[in-house]
């Protein structure tokens, strides 16, 4: 049985990952407005890796016998300067979301819930790889510059990418 400590900061946590889904729908909206149809499929990706990501903390509070509660749910900006912008706005709000994940293991830890430590040690993982596909996104727009050719490839680079739902 989760202890209600726990509960509740897990039902914070589906809140912040199901508003990382609708910032990243948000960022989507904004590529496909500006002709960036790879850059809005990334963002789409995005979406629904962070419903799972909710999905996933909706089912271990079931499975632990606590019970979901959901909030409201902030709007997220629309605007953005440019597409270096889109991606700094992403970058900083995923070290927003590891901070999150760090201090439900704290959590976790400091309640001795070993069950949780185990099940947010995917989430812990799973920001590094986050973190790092957004700063490799940066360098690599930093290398194009103000090349129209180079953005163009970039844009058909992120149209490839397809969603592979989780395992664990
Ligand atoms: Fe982007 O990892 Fe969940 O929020």
């Amino acid at each position: 049985m989760l202890n209600k400590k726990i509960e509740n900061t897990f039902n914070e946590q589906i809140n912040k990952e199901t508003y990382s889904a609708y910032l990243y729908q948000s960022l989507s909206a904004h590529a496909k407005h500006i002709g960036l149809n790879g850059v809005a499929n990334w963002f789409q990706i995005q979406v629904q890796e962070e419903i799972s990501h909710a999905q996933k903390l909706y089912n271990y509070i079931n499975e632990r016998g606590g019970k979901v509660k959901l909030q409201v749910i902030e709007e997220p900006p629309s605007e953005f300067e440019n597409i270096q912008n889109m991606f700094e706005e992403t970058l900083k709000h995923e070290e927003f979301i590891t901070k999150s994940i760090n201090e439900l293991m704290d959590l976790a830890m400091n309640e001795r819930d070993h069950a949780s430590q185990i099940f947010l040690q995917w989430f812990v993982t799973e920001q590094i790889e986050e973190e790092d596909n957004v700063n490799e996104i940066l360098n690599t727009l930093k290398l194009i510059g103000n090349s129209g050719n180079g953005l163009r490839m970039f844009d058909k680079e992120l149209a490839a990418r397809v969603f592979t739902p989780p395992t664990v």
